[in-house]
């Protein structure tokens, strides 16, 4: 495809751009006008031009290695369906510009959640087609003694696997409660689950499932362990069909004090809607930081031999450390929490990222969106310093990519979407914080940039978000995908994305040396290193699209 946009569309009053890998000139053909035009050709629809331009040429771009130029058209806000044409006749995608573009999109990236729910039947009247009985309902034993059972039923499928994992399950937990905390405008509770209607954003309905299940992750000395899972991964089988023994793997520091920070978060968002729950969320958080006190030192978790499930591995957990103080601070106000906030940021941690490995980032959140700031102004001079100063670095990387994207060709790693996502959830947290309105409009134009990206314009032409896009990708490494039957894919699921150095076996065998980082990547259900979906995935998307949704209903009104 010679020119590049987002698939799922844009909004009336924010940028438009579309990439063009051949040809100078553009024109913007409207397919159709109105609000809900159908995209697609032949439905009645006379094309008509609205906008001729010269797309500016942007060089070319590092981490796809195309010549590229990219066409503005963000003069044209009337709402209605078009499509992007240059010279050559080659022609974009259809995509809509209309004020309700990323509000359907919100919900089935959250609903998406629910299909991964573990320990229960998926029924009809909620699941449609995607429906199966319940399933991992047998009790689990210790890894380590085998004569120690524990039920521990619940929360959701970590990812294309049939695993559940504390350090993932709380960055998860954190994206989507951080998201509603700052963004409660954007959340409803119509994405028809069971509990849908019960006077809770279902949002919040849904990471309780997760959240009860986490509860159960805890031992008595408060340590969470690690993971919940087979010895080995499952084939490709329905979850229902799966009754391998699961293991509870032994507790480690960095899953402890993943688990001290959502918990403590969580009592905090569930206080208002349920304080027996929040108060067994308290209770956990805290059960859980006195183990961290009584284990200052590091535990660390590798997988068994035999073990070839998730790992998970992290070398360092202090920013973990770091993240359950600042929860613990926020939550509290007790001064204990504050030294060690202050200890820890004394270090060298990011303070700005929210993945699995580094989840500094979310002390960032915690404290500098605490509107009692309970944290000292150190702290939060500290934090903010550190947050605007990633923010205008990924602007800078975002201006040099003739894609708009925040990446340098080294960034493309395993789940290099969710880099972007966090991306954007960096870029979100400084549009809050700029003082100054045109550093805000640049955080929030590059964090929208970041949605361009991962719905369309990209240098594989793929909409990374399944149903979104006439280019959706469609293929995820997804074992109730690949076994149900069911052509299409649940809509709304975030793939992991290209990945410089894929370590699957058909990625390996069909990514020739030497392809450019940005189009290292294939739309195939193998590819778990390119193609796998993930909670933790999902959920920044949800973060950015909550923002963008809240941002649309103020300026709308
Ligand atoms: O931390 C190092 C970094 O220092 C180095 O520069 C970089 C170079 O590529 O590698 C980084 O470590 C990588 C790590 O992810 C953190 O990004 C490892 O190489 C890479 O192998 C590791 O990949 C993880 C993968 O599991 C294998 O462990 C993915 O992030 C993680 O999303 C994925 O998670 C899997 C679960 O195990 C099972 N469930 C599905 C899920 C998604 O595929
Ligand atoms: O399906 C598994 C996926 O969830 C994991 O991310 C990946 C790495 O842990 O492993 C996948 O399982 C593969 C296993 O590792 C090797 N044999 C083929 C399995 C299915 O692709
Ligand atoms: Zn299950």
């Amino acid at each position: 495809m010679a020119i590049l946009c987002n698939q799922a569309g844009y909004l009336p009053q924010c940028r438009k751009t579309a990439v063009l890998t051949a040809g100078e000139h553009f024109s913007v053909i409207r397919m159709e006008a109105g609000a809900d035009s159908a995209a697609r050709e032949g439905a009645g629809a006379q094309p008509q031009t609205v906008m001729e331009g010269t797309a500016q040429d942007a060089g070319t771009d590092a981490a796809s290695g195309d010549h590229v130029r990219v066409a503005d058209f963000s003069a044209l806000t009337q709402e209605g369906t078009y499509y992007v044409q240059n010279e050559l006749g080659e022609r974009s995608h259809c995509f809509r510009i209309g004020q309700d573009v990323y509000l359907a999109l919100q919900k089935d990236l959250t609903k998406a959640l629910y299909y991964q729910r573990c320990g229960c039947a998926l029924q009809e009247a909620h699941a449609g087609v995607y429906t199966h009985p319940e399933c991992h309902m047998q009790t689990a034993v210790l890894w380590t003694d085998r004569n120690a059972e524990k039920e521990v039923r619940g929360g959701w499928h970590d990812a294309g696997d049939y695993g559940r994992y504390i350090s993932p399950a709380a960055v998860a937990v954190g994206h989507l409660l951080y998201a509603y905390l700052l963004f409660p405008e954007s959340f409803g509770d119509s994405l028809n689950i069971p509990e849908s209607g019960n006077g809770m954003p279902d949002a919040l309905n849904e990471c309780r499932y997760e959240l009860e299940w986490m509860l159960k992750m805890q031992d008595e000395e408060g340590g969470a362990y690690h993971k919940l899972t087979s010895e080995r991964h499952a084939d490709f089988i329905m979850p229902e069909e799966d009754h391998a023994q699961f293991y509870l793997f032994p507790v480690s520091s960095m899953a402890t004090a993943d688990y001290a920070a959502s918990m403590a978060l969580a009592s905090r968002v569930y206080r208002a809607y349920d304080s027996g729950f929040a108060d067994r969320l308290y209770e956990a958080a805290v059960k859980a930081y006195g183990w961290l006190d009584c284990h200052p030192e590091y535990v660390g978790f590798r997988n068994p031999d035999s073990c070839n499930t998730g790992e998970y591995d992290d070398v360092c957990d202090l920013d973990e450390r770091l993240w359950a103080a600042a929860e613990m601070l926020v939550t509290t106000g007790e001064q204990k929490y504050q030294e060690q906030v202050d200890r820890l940021l004394r270090g060298e941690l990011t303070k700005t990222d929210f993945g699995w490995t580094d989840v500094s980032g979310f002390a960032a959140l915690a404290i500098l969106t605490d509107e009692s700031h309970k944290a000292s102004a150190e702290s939060e001079a500290v934090l903010k310093e550190a947050v605007l100063a990633e923010a205008d670095r990924l602007a800078a990387v975002a201006a040099q990519s003739g894609y708009g994207v925040a990446m340098e060709p080294e960034d493309y790693i395993w789940g290099s979407n969710m880099v972007v996502l966090n991306r954007g959830i960096l870029l979100v947290l400084a549009a809050l914080l700029a003082g100054q309105e045109d550093r805000r409009r640049v955080y929030e134009q590059t964090a929208l940039a970041q949605m361009d990206y991962l719905l369309g314009m990209n240098a594989v032409d793929y909409s990374y978000v399944t149903g979104y896009g006439e280019h959706a990708y469609r293929h995820p490494h997804n074992r109730p995908t690949e076994c149900d039957g069911i052509e299409l894919p649940m809509p709304g699921w975030v793939s992991g994305g290209p990945f410089k150095t894929p370590c699957d076996e058909v990625g390996r065998e069909q990514i020739p040396e030497g392809t450019p980082p940005m189009k290292c990547y294939l739309d195939h259900a193998a590819c778990y290193s390119l193609n796998e979906i993930t909670i933790y995935w999902n959920t920044p998307a949800i973060f950015v699209t909550a923002y963008i949704n809240a941002r649309m209903r103020a300026t709308r009104n």
